[in-house]
């Protein structure tokens, strides 16, 4: 057997949180609790009339909407790092596939489940991620990671066959995702006043991972995270908030906005790998996720990068005017060490400033 060239990094095992959320519990077992929530109300943005842009690809691609919805993406890009994308050209029925196959997988019984469980070497499969020690924190989640391109990559091992479908509905929904994020990395492109292929030329033999996000509910939610404060060491990512469920977060000028979930439409953020490559024009964001205390919320994030000898720095014509503001750093060194460290905030990145 040939072995697979994209190795990401092991997490230490840990206890299956849909499990032990089954159980009665008088308290959240310590390695649970975030101490740093008690001092979170303040910052979670109240303010309804804040809405995280909407952009519609539909309208980016047709001429006569073109050069307004452009000017809306770039500002998009630009102060917010994240947006929700509608009429982006999935299929309804593609997506709706992927969710209800998702949901029957988590639904499982635990020892079907584990059947596709991580091996201690990689985050590839059912388990945790990021987890380095046995002091730290955990997250109030389980999750199921697969690579599903390079196809060759694919490691079938991890890959569900119960359903059924889960295979070939992972396999259509990952390809046409990928056809929107590579859309919308050549209109940024556009908008930077690059040829397309500035950007789009790194991502031809794109790596693209899917990772389902499980977050049961908890009656003491408001003393764990779903997910700690990080940005995405990826380029760009595509999120599916699968059951309408709220719970993600994103950081501006110093609070939390919640993401409402929009029927259909993917969530889009800008990760660390496009801050460089942008010369920082464009920024990663910081996101979180909190717990409800009485819904289950289920996501799926779709990770797009170079493929791995890629060299990543700013694009020439992005260092013209301020000189390089990031390092240069070849695409597996920099995914080897964004695995190796524990998630936080945007720490990771920050190695890499010049
Ligand atoms: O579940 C979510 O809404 C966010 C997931 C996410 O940020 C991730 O998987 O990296």
């Amino acid at each position: 057997m040939t072995k697979n060239l994209i190795s990401l990094g092991g997490s230490l095992p840990v206890d299956n949180v849909q499990a032990l959320a089954g159980t009665e519990l008088k308290d959240v077992p310590d390695r649970y609790v975030r101490s740093e929530l008690e001092y979170d109300n303040d910052v979670v943005s109240t303010d309804n009339d804040v809405e995280i842009p909407v952009i519609d690809l539909s309208r980016l691609l047709n001429q006569k909407s073109a050069s307004d919805e452009l000017a809306k993406f770039h500002s998009a890009c630009l102060d917010w790092g994240f947006f929700q994308l509608i009429n982006h050209g999935v299929s309804e029925e593609v997506i709706e596939k992927m969710k209800v196959d998702m949901e029957d997988f988590f639904r499982l019984p635990l020892e079907e489940k584990k059947v596709y469980g991580q091996l201690p070497d990689s985050t590839e499969g059912y388990g945790q991620s990021f987890v380095k020690s046995d002091e730290q924190k955990l997250e109030w989640a389980d999750m199921h990671l697969l690579i599903t391109n390079p196809v060759k990559e694919r490691n079938m091992r991890f890959w569900p066959n119960n359903p059924t479908s889960f295979r070939e509905s992972v396999n259509k929904f990952s390809k046409d995702v990928q056809e929107v994020a590579m859309c919308l990395i050549g209109l940024m492109a556009r908008n930077l006043g690059l040829e397309s292929q500035v950007l789009t030329k790194p991502f031809e033999n794109c790596i693209q991972a899917v990772r389902m996000n499980y977050y049961p509910p908890c009656r003491y939610s408001d003393k764990v995270l779903g997910l700690t404060p990080h940005s995405d060491a990826s380029s760009l990512t595509l999120l599916l908030q699968v059951n309408q469920v709220n719970g993600l977060q994103i950081k501006k000028n110093g609070k939390w906005f919640p993401v409402q979930p929009i029927l259909g439409a993917f969530v889009v953020n800008i990760g660390d790998i496009l801050e460089i490559m942008t010369n920082g024009v464009y920024k990663s964001i910081e996101h979180r996720v909190v717990i409800n205390p009485d819904k289950e919320r289920l996501s799926i994030a779709v990770f797009h990068d170079p493929e791995f000898s890629a060299i990543i720095e700013p694009v020439q014509d992005l260092v013209k005017k301020h000189g390089a503001r990031y390092k240069t750093v070849r695409h597996a060194d920099f995914l080897n060490q964004s695995i190796n460290n524990k998630l936080d905030s945007k720490t990771f990145l920050d190695q890499f400033k010049l």
